[in-house]
């Protein structure tokens, strides 16, 4: 299982797209604040990098209106339940997500650093620094 999520507007139905060699549609729902997340079995796809976007619907009356897809979504692939050694990407545990944060996982970049690797799948790369990025407090 994965656990992917993003931020949208809030409580709203989102339609995320997972693409691999077919396309899987999954619904969640935003909170007060826009966060969403769903957990996604991943059983039918490779281990890899797959791209998912997401879309949003607002429910206006009776007319449903979709958003076009997020070109920017933030999003997160990693295991569920999984221990993170350094959750929410603060890797020098200062509280903050931030360039030092930054510096640490270029220095760990394509190693399997537990620390830095945030969706703990053996290698710190790509999806590992959209994860800080969706942690990014500056
Ligand atoms: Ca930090
Ligand atoms: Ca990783």
């Amino acid at each position: 299982m994965v656990n992917i999520y993003g931020q949208s507007v809030p409580e709203t139905k989102i339609n995320i797209h997972i693409h691999s060699d077919e396309e899987f549609v999954e619904e969640a729902n935003s909170d007060e604040n826009g966060k969403w997340t769903i957990a996604f079995d991943t059983t039918p796809l490779e281990i890899d990098f797959h791209t998912a976007k997401a879309l949003f619907l607002v429910e206006q009356d009776e007319n449903v209106i979709k958003s076009g897809f997020s070109k920017a979504v933030s999003f997160h692939v990693g295991k569920v339940g999984g221990e993170a050694a350094c959750p929410e990407a603060d890797l020098n545990h200062d509280g903050r997500v931030n360039l030092t944060d930054f510096s640490i996982l270029l220095f760990y970049w394509n190693t399997d650093n537990e620390c830095a690797d945030q969706n703990q799948n053996g290698n710190v790369d790509l999806v590992d620094f959209s994860i800080m990025m969706y942690y990014w407090t500056g």
